[in-house]
């Protein structure tokens, strides 16, 4: 057998987040989050809470080195009064001890989009206090865990807290106003700059954080990504870019707003937010950089085009759908654009290690007797994975890859119909069952590689080889 195979001590794992798996929002004196407020189905999630040890025991059967999980600001503090509650920490002790007995590496993310709704009732991510909050936060989640986490990540996906809360407001708290969510913006930054010093000061190993990078193309490149653009076009790509991505990449790694963005914040929210010495705290030295990819965003000029809630700035961009294969979430599928975000962020940022903290796809499975055959998620994450090779292939510092998610969970504002999991839940007993993309995913972590796959049909080459 011919293995395509990954270097030497690649990190295999999967990334989960607090409230998409764990339920019991009020054991042992949690508070209520902005998704407890915002989301209709009342969440029990996975009961990961009680059940951890079976989840925990899932992912070492499956061989995996690593696990992503996110801490639980209102377990932590729950309510406006600042006072921190010890029991919901105990939790996350009892899961790295189990995690660490098991042989895994815990990678802890501080904040995966549940905001205590106390801060939010304070005026939430427009507020500058906020980021203070966060900092304490992350001062005292290290302070009781730190001993047995190396990797902290501050934030995921800070976009997708600031724009899709506050901007289009299809995710708690669900706010729309386009100035709010450039000030969220600038605080989640802020806040990553001030929890990545608290973490630093307190001896944290490694500090890092998790952005959703979507590479931006027009319909015309997804078939064909060396086609050359309209000057149109590339404006429009370049600003959405802008927008999606370099609004968080540049201030953390260069310490600045992409030159696109700024006038487009200051005639929304005014620049009254930003104050002296922002950036550079923002700018903390940071030492790995977590990349979700699911899919690219696909634009192309419209002169007419309203702006996007979500894209704040992109009047005369319209978003396109493209004739490509999706996911039941009808994201398109395209593999290749996870070469080329590896790619360009090597380019850019050639000093900064790389993860995979996300990569994974929401299909309808059927449930059988015989097992659960998602024969549509393993190709989608062996042909994601072959795009990572190809990019470590010529030299991008990935150092592993997690696939979201361990189990089928709560998806935010679309609750429990989709499923991203290797491990099937039967949300009316939470019955865990294996699908056969966890059992595929365990032999790649065995064999660290994918199997090279051999021509279905004889081809030229090989007829000729006869
Ligand atoms: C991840 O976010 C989350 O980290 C994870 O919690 C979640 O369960 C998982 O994805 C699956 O959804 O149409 O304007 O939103 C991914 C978020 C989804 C953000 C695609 C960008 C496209 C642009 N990304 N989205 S928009």
């Amino acid at each position: 057998m011919n293995i395509a195979s990954f270097p030497e001590g690649f990190i295999w794992g999967v990334s989960t987040s607090a409230f998409q798996i764990e339920g019991a929002t009020s054991a042992d004196g949690r508070g209520p989050s902005i998704w407890d407020t915002f989301s209709a189905d009342r969440a029990d999630a996975c009961d990961h809470y009680h059940r951890h040890r079976e989840d925990v025991r899932l992912m070492k059967d499956l061989g995996m080195a690593a696990y992503r999980f996110s801490v639980s600001w209102p377990r932590v503090f729950p309510d406006a009064s600042g006072k921190l509650n010890a029991a919901g920490l105990d939790f996350y002790d009892r899961l790295l001890d189990e995690l660490l007995g098991a042989g895994i590496t815990p990678y802890a993310t501080l904040y995966h989009w549940d905001l205590p709704q106390a801060l939010e009732d304070a005026g939430g991510w427009p507020v500058r206090d906020t980021a203070r909050h966060f900092a304490d936060y992350a001062a005292a989640v290290f302070d009781r865990l730190g001993d047995r986490v190396d990797t902290w990540f501050t934030f995921n996906e800070p976009w997708v807290s600031a724009f899709l809360g506050y901007g289009s407001g299809i995710h708690a708290p669900g706010r729309k106003s386009a100035a709010d969510a450039f000030r969220a913006a600038h605080h989640l930054l802020l806040a990553h700059g001030l929890g990545a010093q608290a973490l630093r000061a307190a001896g944290a190993a490694k500090v890092g954080t998790v952005l959703n990078i979507s590479p931006v193309l027009t319909p015309g490149q997804v078939s064909d990504a060396a086609r050359p653009l309209s000057a149109e076009d590339a404006e429009a790509v370049a600003r959405i870019d802008a927008l999606g991505n370099r609004q968080f990449l540049e201030p953390m790694l260069r310490g600045a707003y992409p030159a696109e963005v700024l006038p487009i914040i200051e005639r929304t929210a005014g620049l009254g937010h930003v104050r002296d010495g922002d950036l550079e705290l923002i700018a903390q030295p940071i030492d790995l950089l977590g990349v979700n990819y699911y899919t690219p965003l696909v634009v192309q000029a419209q002169p007419s085009e309203p702006a996007d809630p979500a894209y704040p700035g992109s009047e005369g961009v319209l978003f396109c759908t493209v004739p490509t294969a999706v996911t039941a979430m009808g994201w398109p599928i395209v593999p290749g654009c996870l070469s080329q975000v590896l790619r360009r962020l090597a380019a850019e940022f050639p000093e900064t290690e790389l993860m995979i903290t996300e990569n994974g796809a929401d299909f309808v499975d059927v449930v059988t007797g015989d097992g659960i055959h998602d024969v549509e998620r393993i190709s989608f994450i062996e042909e994601h994975l072959r795009a990572v090779r190809v990019a470590v292939q010529e030299g991008a510092k990935v150092r592993g890859f997690l696939v979201w998610t361990l189990v089928d969970n709560l998806e935010w504002s679309d609750g429990y119909q989709r499923k991203f999991g290797l491990v099937h839940v039967d949300f009316a007993t939470q019955r865990r069952r294996l699908k056969d993309s966890a059992l595929w995913y365990r032999d790649v972590i065995k064999r660290n590689g994918l199997v090279e796959t051999r021509p279905k049909r004889p081809t030229l080459e090989t007829v000729a080889a006869r």
